[in-house]
């Protein structure tokens, strides 16, 4: 059964005769623009809310921080259809609960996790989508569209492009967007991915979050690209750079690779710059301040998405200047970062999740084997 969502939001603004659509941000209404705010402090306050969790002693478990690179998750994700299919990998936590958030975030019927699930996930209770076998990533649901992330660099791809076929065999046209780092696209598996994709015209958007490291590698000792996007050329299909910390131009690009896939015209790589904020996973923290310069580490966290996106609502009359500086959540490590700087809903969305997980209980554990072992009827 195909899944519905209840529709809550408005209907897209639709251009005057006389503009001529440049950007796809140019059919966002001003309450969209201020809905991708606060998808990047709920992204935010997510990740610093965990990072203080596990310094309280309260979490256990690696984490890997999105931290500086939410506009990447936000800007990509606003612009998708319901139905549409998503592939994160383990930087990409939050967008679990993003998926389809503009119909709500508590909206039930909403095609995405609820951040119950996700909080489950994180603290390995019973009520986690995983059932506890993991705190982070591997996890995933056909009825909202989420495929269970690859372990293996670059193996979201081609299991994204088996959903694309497998949707397209059935009579669908739905886009599949994978995530994927930029140390990944020296893996084989990338290239046949991207090819069979390619020759087949699957809509497959592969977005590289471009954060400069894979672990303790950096991009220039694992691609000779300065732009990984080039590698498109090699596919014969669009290759697409956007700046990471800006989640309007990320939306713009992905709303082009998009649509260039749901009108029949295949797969593009969108790559997205950024920088990541700490180390691989939190257990790399200290050595990642051994393997790179507090000069290059603060230049690279010197443009916060949420800043950049305050300078576009400014700008553009959504958002006066004493609004922009009412939740101070940019330019900030997230222990130095307070709940004040957020606001309320996000504080307590994120609240209640913490809260539900906490009260959920372990998996029992005689469900120690289940899902390991094939069952005989
Ligand atoms: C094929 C393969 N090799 C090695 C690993 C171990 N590993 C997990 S994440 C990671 C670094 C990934 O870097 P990147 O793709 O740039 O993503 P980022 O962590 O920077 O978001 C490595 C080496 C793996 N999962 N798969
Ligand atoms: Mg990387």
């Amino acid at each position: 059964m195909t899944p519905t969502a209840t529709k809550t939001k408005a209907a897209p603004r639709k251009l005057e005769p006389h503009q001529t659509p440049i950007l796809a941000r140019d059919l966002l209404t001003p309450e969209d623009h201020r809905e991708l705010l606060n998808q990047l402090y709920l992204a935010r306050y997510f990740d610093v809310r965990l990072i203080k969790e596990k310094k309280r002693g309260r979490l256990r478990g690696t984490l890997y921080s999105s931290h500086n690179q939410e506009a990447v998750l936000v800007g990509s994700l606003y612009g998708l259809e319901p139905t549409d299919w998503i592939s994160p990998i383990h930087r990409d936590m939050p967008a679990f609960f993003l998926k389809d958030a503009k119909n709500g975030w508590r909206n039930p019927e909403r095609i995405g996790m609820s951040i119950e699930e996700v909080c489950s996930q994180v603290w390995c209770k019973v009520t986690s989508p995983g059932r506890a076998r993991d705190n982070w990533s591997h996890i995933g649901s056909k009825a909202k569209r989420i495929i269970h992330s690859t372990s293996m660099l670059a193996g979201t791809i081609p299991v994204a492009a088996g959903v694309a076929y497998a949707n397209r065999l059935d009579g669908g046209n739905d886009v599949v967007l994978t995530y994927n780092g930029e140390g990944s696209t020296a893996q084989g598996i990338f290239h046949e991915a991207i090819n069979f994709a390619a020759v087949h015209k699957l809509p497959v958007v592969t977005i590289v979050e471009n954060n400069q490291w894979a672990y303790g590698t950096p991009l220039e000792l694992s691609s000779p690209n300065k732009d990984v996007a080039d590698r498109a050329k090699g596919y014969s299909i669009p290759g697409l750079v956007a700046d990471g910390q800006d989640v309007l131009d990320v939306y713009d690009k992905v709303m082009q690779a998009v649509e260039h896939a749901r009108a029949g015209n295949g797969p593009s790589i969108v790559e997205c710059k950024t920088f990541r904020a700490y180390g691989h996973g939190d257990h790399d923290d200290d050595r990642a301040a051994r393997y790179r310069t507090k000069e290059d580490v603060e230049s690279g966290r010197s443009r916060d998405p949420i800043a950049i996106c305050k300078i576009h609502l400014v700008n553009k009359g959504y958002l006066t200047k004493a609004e922009a500086k009412k939740y101070m959540a940019e330019n900030k490590h997230a222990t130095q970062t307070s709940d004040e700087d957020f606001p309320p809903d996000v504080v307590s969305y994120m609240s209640k999740g913490i809260e539900f997980a906490l009260a959920s209980p372990p998996p029992p554990a005689e469900e120690g084997a289940m899902w390991v072992f094939r069952e005989e009827n």
